[in-house]
């Protein structure tokens, strides 16, 4: 780990004592683990907020542009191991803490993990950040401060039990309470006209409070600000009910106000608590308008400078509402005429598709929309009018047959849209977006994802990132694609048992944990398969499943065949609402202990699902994992960000053809990556076969035999016909095509086995993995954003 020479232990035991004798109000004898870690953390936050006022310092002298990131999701997991490596002060922390007869890591481990996201469209908006610091790009991100994130899985009788999440349980260390900065956000109510100008009187009002937390990019050259707003009541308090004796009615408008910021939405198939999540999404993005607006205009006096000054990226469609707001603000308030307020507001919003899944793009119900913000519905008829009197198309309106389409919405607002990888991107022209694309054929662009290697590297494989800064020095930090400087190294045998070595040891780390969480005892030596994400069909856990439980029949028939020991490693969560994603997950713990109980066969064959998937358990299982599952049914991930992950941490990938995985193929070669599986466009056909799964069953004795055992309650003896339904739906409909992709499936899983066997074809493999996966930087995908959509410069 690279270091920071001007800060001694020293001086962080002195700044760490500091903080806990006067800010938190302790001496180093009484101090409980949580203390230290408050005192690390406002010593490290001591630093941050130094290089935080330069940054904010340096855009205003600059009059520079910034980015305005909106979303409602950020994952950002634990900030101080992230403060302490971007600020190369790690070696010096746990240095001093040691010296103070503390362990640093457990005080690292004892922070929170700030889960306010529930997957893969949170934790970029995290990367991207990170990303937006390390490049000295001015920029905030905007969202929701959630008093309870996504929540808590536990497992009782392999079945997911959810609990609250309690992140703010304990003080946050990383937050500035910002109590002068507050908007009245409006909903309800009705509307007026007072000669040209149309005044919306909302019927109800919350405050949004900010609460800033600074993010500091690589070596502290830059820090910007993630601004999360809070709900509170805009008359907090009825004093008269309350001297009447009614408490629960004088501390009502309070509860109720709150519950806008209370928890983090939790599902990512399909949208309900429709009234309360359109409130989520109209109270933070009113409240980040008109901050940003607000921020406008105490350096400019020409609102017509907004597109030049600001860039508004949209993060899916749950700020879409920034289209009509920003109109609404420009036309209504300011006066603009409506037309030039379209203009400025679609020159200044771009937006991000992340789905394609027809379930999960938003459309909200005209009637809960005109109760809720009635002149955003107005606006809406107008810019749909608009819209139809340039492009006079039939049927492209946002507001049609009763709903109002938030994607459709979003596209008309922005004046760039993009994808999240090339394949992605492509299917967006030809499906959800198909007319709306010939009408603007300029409009979409490919940006594809990528992820903070300062994260997903340096801190979370000190072992692998310690081997490739020894071999090439540390610009590969802020420069990943120089990794391709690894590639030669792959003849060198030094180095490949080193890269072998890495991996061992985290593997070692890892087996620890899952003894300590789960019981189960896993051999290190053993190859590392591991599939974490969101539990869905359409990512296809029960594809894994199924081909380990086909495997585990096949080493029982023939204990003596070449097998590969192997680990099945899972975990995530699902939706609280998704049933068939919780038989899913069901399905694999009762797998589990069958198999994991089977003496002829566990020495060959283990399964395990870890419980309460976040980011912090994803940074001990990325570095650990000899093989990546990506095994989606091509066209449904849009991208994925997992995968590169895995590649850069040097673990192969077993996937189809879809979201990113086309481009880690590209990129890492063929050669280094199992494919199997159709590509999209052999889904759509395939899906038009009569019988398609009952033909692949058919075909294929060992998925027969799998499915026979599932149906047959091999694995839920107590209760047999428990997955007869997911045996039904596999055997029926099979929408994501689980069965016809299975035998080559089969085929690959035996291929990436064999390959294990071989060190030295594997850790070739795993080693170019990692050398040609530099491209999937976020500081890359921030840098392409930077130039085809937003149109901003760094300043460092
Ligand atoms: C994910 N979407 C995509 N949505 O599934 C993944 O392929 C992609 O890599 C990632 O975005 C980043 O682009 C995703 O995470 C959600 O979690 C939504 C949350 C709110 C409800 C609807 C789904």
């Amino acid at each position: 780990m690279p270091r920071d020479h001007t800060q001694t232990p020293a001086d962080m035991r002195d700044a760490i004592l500091h903080h806990l004798t006067y800010a938190i109000g302790k001496d180093a004898e009484n101090a409980k683990i949580q203390d230290w870690r408050m005192a690390l953390s406002f010593a490290v936050r001591d630093r941050i907020v130094d290089a935080w006022f330069a940054s904010t310092r340096a855009s205003y002298a600059a009059g520079a542009k910034r980015v305005y990131y909106l979303s409602m999701e950020f994952l950002i997991g634990r900030l101080l191991e992230d403060g302490l490596v971007n600020l190369r002060l790690l070696d010096q922390a746990q240095e001093a803490l040691t010296g103070l007869g503390q362990d640093p890591g457990a005080i690292i481990a004892n922070e929170p993990d700030a889960a306010l996201g529930n997957g893969g469209l949170g934790r970029l908006a995290a990367c991207f950040l990170e990303s937006l610091s390390t490049l000295g790009v001015p920029a905030y991100g905007y969202g929701i401060r959630y008093e309870h994130g996504l929540f808590a899985q536990s497992f009782q009788d392999g079945r997911q039990v959810e609990r609250p999440e309690t992140w703010l349980e304990q003080p946050h260390a990383w937050e500035f309470e910002r109590p002068e900065t507050r908007y009245r956000i409006g909903f309800g109510g009705g509307i007026g006209h007072a000669g040209n100008t149309t005044i919306w009187t909302p019927s109800e009002g919350v405050f949004a409070q900010a609460y800033d937390t600074p993010i500091v990019g690589w070596q502290g050259r830059w820090a910007n600000t993630l601004r999360l707003w809070s709900a509170r009541a805009a008359d907090p308090f009825d004093l008269d009910r309350f001297n009447a004796g009614d408490y629960e009615a004088a501390a009502e408008p309070e509860a109720m106000a709150r519950t806008i910021s209370r928890v983090l939405y939790p599902d990512d198939t399909t949208e309900r608590g429709k009234e309360l999540r359109l409130k989520q999404e109209y109270f933070f993005t009113a409240a980040s308008l008109a901050d940003i607006l607000r921020r406008f205009d105490s350096e400019h006096s020409d609102i017509r400078l907004l597109p030049k000054k600001v860039a508004i990226q949209l993060n899916d469609t749950h700020p879409a509402i920034a289209g009509p707001e920003l109109v609404r603000l420009l036309h209504d308030e300011r006066g603009l005429p409506f037309d030039e307020a379209m203009d400025l507001a679609r020159h200044t919003l771009s937006y991000t598709n992340h789905t394609l899944l027809p379930e999960a793009l938003e459309s909200w119900p005209e009637d809960l929309f005109s109760r809720l913000l009635p002149r955003h519905l107005e606006l809406i008829d107008q810019i749909d009018h608009a819209h139809y009197e340039a492009y006079p198309v039939r049927g492209l309106t946002v507001h049609d047959h009763g709903q109002v389409k938030m994607g459709d919405l979003s596209f008309i607002m922005a004046h760039k849209v993009n994808g999240v990888s090339a394949l992605h991107t492509g299917l967006m022209k030809q499906t959800v977006f198909k007319r709306l694309h010939e009408l603007h054929p300029e409009r979409i662009v490919n940006q594809t994802n990528g992820v903070t290697p300062r994260r997903w590297l340096l801190s979370c494989n000190p072992r692998l990132a310690g081997l490739i800064t020894d071999t090439m020095g540390d610009g590969w930090v802020d420069d990943l694609e120089t990794l391709r400087q690894l590639e030669p190294m792959v003849e060198d045998q030094g180095f490949l048992d080193a890269f072998a070595a890495a991996k061992a040891a985290n593997k070692g780390d890892l087996a620890a944990y899952i003894a300590s969480q789960t019981g189960i005892t896993v051999d290190p030596q053993a190859m590392f398969d591991v599939q974490i994400k969101r539990i869905h069909e359409y990512k296809r856990q029960h594809l894994n499943i199924l081909e380990a439980i086909a495997r585990w029949q096949a080493i029982k028939a023939q204990p003596n065949a070449d097998w590969t020991p192997t680990v099945r490693i899972f975990a995530g969560k699902a939706a609280p609402g998704y049933a068939f994603a919780k038989d899913i997950i069901r399905l694999i713990n009762d797998a589990a202990a069958v198999i994991n109980s089977d003496p002829d066969t566990r020495h060959l064959m283990q399964i395990v699902f870890l419980a309460n998937y976040n980011v912090s358990l994803a940074e001990k299982l990325i570095p650990a994992a000899d093989l990546s599952e990506q095994i989606s049914t091509a066209g449904k991930e849009a991208s994925g960000t997992g995968n590169m992950k895995f590649a850069l941490n040097g673990a192969p990938t077993i996937g189809t053809l879809d979201g990113a995985n086309v481009e880690i193929r590209e990129h890492v070669g063929a050669e280094n990556f199992f494919l199997f599986g159709m590509t999209a466009d052999e889904v759509v056909k395939r899906r038009e076969v009569a019988d398609h799964a009952a033909k692949a069953i058919a075909a294929d004795p060992r998925l027969a035999a799998a499915l026979k055992a599932i149906g047959g309650g091999v694995f839920s003896p107590d209760e047999p016909g428990r997955y007869a339904h997911i045996v039904d739906n596999l055997q029926g409909p099979d929408y994501f095509l689980v069965c016809s992709d299975f035998s080559d499936y089969w085929r690959a899983q035996g291929e990436a086995a064999a390959v294990y066997r071989d060190p030295s074809r594997w850790w070739r493999m795993a080693a170019l993995n990692t050398a040609r996966s530099g491209w999937f930087s976020s500081d890359r995908t921030i840098r392409g954003y930077m130039a085809d959509v937003w149109d901003a410069e760094s300043l460092i």
